[in-house]
């Protein structure tokens, strides 16, 4: 049993503390509400805007963190269907943020193997923002690494809709039975067709919710909550919620 067990010590920053984590049973799939951004900035007497920047910066560490430690998937809600609403200064600068980002990371995402790839509409995104991000999952896709995976205007209940539709054209074409509908069909007619279901997923900031997020793919997973701000997440944030996510799997007998 204790070989099982691998004391982690991080080699990416020295002011952390050592983390007893198992390096098997680790999650495949993590997915991520990266919430309180906003929040952030206000606390500081800043503009929104420099929380949602500050935000961008921790996904590096969190990026390289569930690399090292052999994560599959890795899931990112960055823009839901619902943040259209938000005054349009502040879409505006969202909308720039992931060529932003790409142009920062792209090199060091192929050097470490790393995937991009999208869940949402993007036909809704600004061209520019299209350009960047299908760049970078054009540039990625023969990776075989992590699975970086972006939901950029992503809404839980619209992906739902639109695999009900696609479903009913294929039943009113003759090229489907409504007796074949199965669950594992209904599943590769959502945006995660080829990934596993998340294993875990984080919010942050509080907010014990699902806001429109993966309802379907969460049906089985931990829940990890926790009050730090998104911007204040870090690698030691991370491997906690791993950390307790490997302890309900102990309990429940799963390993
Ligand atoms: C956004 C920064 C992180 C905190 C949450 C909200 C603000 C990275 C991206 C991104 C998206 C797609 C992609 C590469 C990067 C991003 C938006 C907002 C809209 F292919 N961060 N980030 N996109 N925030």
């Amino acid at each position: 049993m204790l070989e099982k067990f691998t004391k982690w010590k991080s080699s990416l920053s020295s002011q952390e503390g050592t983390e007893n984590i198992e390096l098997v049973n680790i999650p495949k799939h993590i997915a991520i509400i990266m919430d309180g951004n906003g929040r952030w900035a206000q606390q500081k007497g800043l503009p929104r805007i420099a929380g949602h920047r500050e935000g961008m910066k921790v996904i590096n560490k969190i990026v390289r963190r569930a690399n090292e430690l052999g994560v599959e998937v890795l899931t990112l809600y960055a823009f839901s269907t619902e943040n259209w609403k938000r005054p349009k200064t502040e879409v505006d600068y969202l909308m720039k943020l992931p060529e932003r980002f790409l142009g920062m990371e792209l090199p060091k995402l192929k050097e470490e193997n790393v995937k991009v790839r999208l869940m949402g509409s993007p036909e809704d995104l600004p061209d520019h923002t299209k350009k960047a991000v299908y760049h970078a999952v054009e540039e990625t896709k023969h990776n075989n690494g992590l699975i970086l995976n972006f939901a950029l205007n992503y809404g839980s209940r619209f992906e739902m809709i639109e695999a009900i539709k696609k479903i009913t054209k294929q039943i009113e074409e003759g090229s489907l039975r409504s007796e074949e509908i199965t669950d594992e069909l209904f599943e590769q007619h959502l945006m995660t067709a080829e990934l596993s279901d998340p294993d875990l997923l984080i919010r942050t900031s509080g907010e014990i919710r699902l806001s429109n997020f993966m309802l379907w793919q969460l049906a089985y997973s931990e829940f990890w909550f926790t009050d730090v701000l998104w911007p204040d997440f870090n690698e030691q944030h991370f491997t906690e919620a791993i950390a307790v996510y490997q302890k309900r799997a102990r309990r429940y007998g799963g390993v």
